[in-house]
């Protein structure tokens, strides 16, 4: 049973700053590092909880702010199967971060309680880790403080990607069984890609290195034990691999700045002929790119990734004779109108869009037996269904092709992260796909072109009066704001623009995409004049 004294002399000392209200949005909780103290303790109080009610099994904790600014930071809970938590549980997460007196938040665990109809007196069991910030310790304490006077089962696992700590989880809570994930170690982790990487690419003829920009954050650290696991395959050239000076992460580098400027890192050498991609700060996002003949950036975000991993599950599938697994891709609003174009119109895949955030993409990607789901920003990843995995498990195939194409599926549902986007693992994929087919970013690129674009933020006096509907393609509030959108819109050629609050920031974000470079600025600015 819990000792409500211990958690009130507990929690006494990590006092909720007086006035701020919390919300566990579509990261968790995020903010300052300075305001997180409170929150964290809190946080590890839920994870207490929600291991209790899920019967014990281990829920992960994360502590990272992924591409925010250093002095931010945040925290996540990660669910059994390595999901992001159920979102019914973000409004107890959130009750409990806002509790404001010792005595409120006792009153509140014992709503959840109720409401929820856990059993306090259930063992829990908690894995949590961090990425390379530099509050992150601190934090890690305060959910340590809270794991203590639950007496949860507690397990550190250090300074991890984000990915690794919803890899772990699942692991945890599936050994021995049908469904086993993987050793529940960082050790299994690298040998489960490095195993399913050789097993794709062995007996090809290998890539030209690889400069990868580790946003100077935990992937780091991490492509370098990558590298001792398939380092004879692929050459990594990490730059932006300073965890350690004060300032450097995310600064100016990572996967976020590279998508939204539109340009390589001050300070890589991006000429043609180079290839190049970047993690953000918690290595759960990658885009990849490369200069022109003539110089020029050329950007691969999700979009691209999502085709390329389409196209080539497709082919695969197919020459397998496994006609019977439905693939499907699933999107967001953001998506380049050219890359939705490209999965309808040339691999006739089936594509669904869903509003913007990591959970909303994954349960859409559920419903196919193989679904690919990537956000534009490049956070991403593919999803086997157990029908898929069984299919492919079974299959014995008639032909050396047949074999070849069902060993590649199999060893795919290995290197891919299935319980999240994960960037070392994405990089694997790309880098196989590239290997297996044996061409360049430059060939991979040409399958379409994008659609300029451009991503406007607005600050408002509110921006909770924007509702939108239609996986966020449409307002439906402030009322006749999406007519005038609409009318804006119509003289474009290929012109599609939509306006949605942020989910992260106190901002708008106005999207708007055309047929050129000047049509495209021009309509964003139109819109984002409407929304002022
Ligand atoms: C969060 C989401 C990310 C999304 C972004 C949009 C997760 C783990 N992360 O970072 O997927 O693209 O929010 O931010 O779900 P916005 O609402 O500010 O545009
Ligand atoms: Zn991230």
């Amino acid at each position: 049973p819990i000792d409500y004294n211990k958690v009130k002399l507990a929690s006494a000392k990590h006092p909720k700053p007086p006035g701020v209200k919390f919300t566990y949005g579509t990261a968790g909780f995020r903010m300052k590092a300075e305001l997180l103290d409170s929150v964290t303790f809190r946080v590890g109080i839920l994870a207490s909880l929600r291991s209790k009610k899920l019967d014990s099994k281990t829920i992960g904790v994360m502590i990272t702010a992924s591409h925010n600014p250093e002095e931010d930071n945040g925290v996540k809970l990660v669910d059994p199967y390595g999901e992001m938590l159920e979102q019914s549980w973000e409004e107890h997460a959130t009750k409990l971060a806002n509790a404001e007196s010792d005595d409120d938040l006792v009153n509140v665990i014992q709503d959840i309680i109720v409401n929820t109809g856990l059993d306090g007196s259930n063992d829990s069991s908690i894995v949590y880790a961090r990425d390379t910030r530099p509050s992150g310790p601190a934090l890690v304490a305060a959910v340590e403080d809270a794991l203590k006077v639950l007496g949860a089962k507690t397990l550190d696992f250090g300074v991890k990607t984000t990915p690794e700590l919803h890899y772990v989880t699942r692991c945890l809570n599936t050994t021995g069984t049908e469904d086993a994930y993987g050793e529940p170690t960082e050790e299994g982790y690298f040998k489960k890609l490095g195993d399913a990487f050789r097993e794709l690419v062995e007996r090809k003829p290998h890539p030209s290195a690889l400069t990868v920009d580790a946003a100077n954050g935990v992937g780091a650290p991490k492509i370098r034990q990558l590298a001792e696991v398939v380092g004879e395959f692929i050459d990594f050239n990490v730059v932006n691999d300073d965890i350690y000076t004060k300032g450097k992460l995310n600064f100016q580098c990572g996967a976020d700045f590279v998508k939204t400027q539109q340009r390589a890192p001050p300070g890589m050498n991006l000429v043609s002929g180079v290839r190049a991609c970047s993690f953000d700060g918690d290595a759960d996002r990658i885009v990849y790119y490369y200069a022109d003949e003539d110089g020029k950036f050329r950007l691969l975000d999700g979009d691209k990734i999502a085709g390329l991993a389409a196209s080539f599950i497709i082919d695969l599938v197919r020459t397998a004779g496994l006609g019977d697994i439905k693939i499907g891709v699933v999107q967001t609003a953001y998506a380049n109108g050219s890359s939705t174009a490209y999965l309808t119109n040339v691999l006739k895949v089936p594509v669904s869009c869903v509003p913007t955030g990591v959970k909303h993409l994954h349960h859409e990607a559920e419903k196919y037996d193989v679904g690919v789901y990537f956000e534009a920003n490049g956070h991403g990843t593919v999803l086997f269904s157990s029908h898929a995995i069984n299919s492919i498990r079974s299959a014995k195939g008639g032909t050396p092709e047949q074999v070849e194409a069902i060993n590649r599926l199999s060893a795919l549902t290995n290197l891919i992260n299935q319980t999240v986007g994960d960037a070392i693992s994405d990089m694997l994929f790309v880098e196989s796909i590239l290997t297996n087919k044996q061409i360049t970013l430059k060939q991979w690129d040409q399958a379409y072109t994008d659609l300029p674009n451009r991503l406007v933020k607005v600050v408002v006096a509110d921006r909770h009066i924007f509702r939108t509907t239609d996986a966020e393609r449409k307002l439906v509030e402030p009322k006749g704001l999406q007519d005038k959108i609409n009318t804006i819109v119509a003289p474009y050629t290929e012109g599609r623009s939509f306006v949605r609050p942020s989910g992260t920031e106190d901002v708008v974000r106005v999207y708007a995409e055309a047929a050129t470079r000047q049509e495209c600025d021009e309509l964003a600015f139109k819109i984002a004049g409407l929304v002022f």
